[in-house]
Parts: C-alpha cells; sequence; structure tokens
C-alpha cells in the first residue's frame, strides 16, 4: 500500500478534556506521522459548509453546533492507506459500538461528541485537506 493522505478534526470533546495530545499519541501509534496541524476555532458558516454533505440529516444543527462549541485541532496525517488506518483507529461512529482499543472507545462521549473525525474516502480526504490547508501548510 502506498504512502497517503488523510484529514482528521479532534474535536471540542476533546479539546475541552485536553485531549489533544492523547488522541495525537493514538493516531501516531497507529502508524499516523501528523504533517500538519493548526487549533481554530471554527466559524459557523465553516462548519455548515464543512458537513454540507449532512445538510439533510436531522442531526445537523446539533452537529454544527457542536463542531463551534469550543477550539478544534485540524490536522492532516501521512501513512500507509492513511484513510483506511485513521478510520480504524478511530472506532465506530457510536462508542457503544466502537472495538476495544479506538480512540472513540476509550474517550467519546456519545454519538455526537465522539472525539475525531476522520475523512471516509481518498477523494473526501483531498477535499477536507484542501479545505483547511494550503499545500505550503502540509510538510511531509
Ligand atoms: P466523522 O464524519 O466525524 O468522522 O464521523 P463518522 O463518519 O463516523 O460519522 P458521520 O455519519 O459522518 O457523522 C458525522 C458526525 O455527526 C455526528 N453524529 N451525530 N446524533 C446522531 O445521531 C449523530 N450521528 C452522527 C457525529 O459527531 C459524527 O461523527
Ligand atoms: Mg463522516
Amino acid at each position: 500500500m502506498a504512502v497517503s493522505r488523510t484529514f482528521s478534526i479532534i474535536k471540542p470533546d476533546a479539546t475541552r478534556r485536553n485531549l489533544t495530545g492523547a488522541v495525537t499519541k493514538m493516531l501516531e501509534d497507529a502508524g499516523l506521522r501528523v504533517v500538519a496541524s493548526r487549533r481554530i476555532q471554527m466559524s459557523r458558516e465553516q462548519a455548515e459548509e464543512f458537513y454540507g454533505v449532512h445538510k439533510e440529516r436531522p442531526f445537523f444543527g446539533e452537529l454544527v453546533s457542536f463542531m463551534i462549541s469550543g477550539p478544534v485541532v485540524v490536522q492532516v496525517l501521512e501513512g500507509e492507506d492513511a484513510v483506511k488506518r485513521n478510520r480504524d483507529i478511530m472506532g465506530a461512529t457510536n462508542p457503544a459500538d466502537a472495538q476495544d482499543g479506538t480512540i472513540r472507545k476509550n474517550y467519546a462521549e456519545s454519538i455526537e461528541a465522539n472525539t475525531v473525525h476522520g475523512s471516509d474516502s481518498e477523494d473526501n480526504a483531498r477535499t477536507e485537506i484542501a479545505f483547511f490547508f494550503t499545500p505550503e501548510d502540509i510538510v511531509g
């Protein structure tokens, strides 16, 4: 498998509990390298655009409010088969379904406040990386 990149967000439930380092350590231990990272406060407009694919879902409004409820850390992760590797270490969306040893099993508070976001395809990874980072921001 070739080295590739994915996009990650450490969500407000994690920054609030000072878990940025703990979550990043799990990503690194899973074989992913942080090649860009920035702590930001997302605007409502930014969150609505980022989560535009979920606009029609019943949880959209709550999701946007949650994602702007505090700072997040946006990251570009690099590694072999990065999208899948990251999804595997994240665990299931609902922590009640997440396997032992995953980030969401260890740290997620609820199906919404679930600690991390990760791109779900190579195409979305490219789009999501470009949403927050310029090529110069990424140092591999
Ligand atoms: P993500 O996009 O954050 O990596 O998570 P995911 O693929 O596992 O989940 P997705 O279906 O894309 O949903 C995006 C985020 O919306 C929140 N959510 N809330 N209240 C609910 O039923 C519900 N379902 C999903 C979660 O924060 C989820 O990560
Ligand atoms: Mg998703």
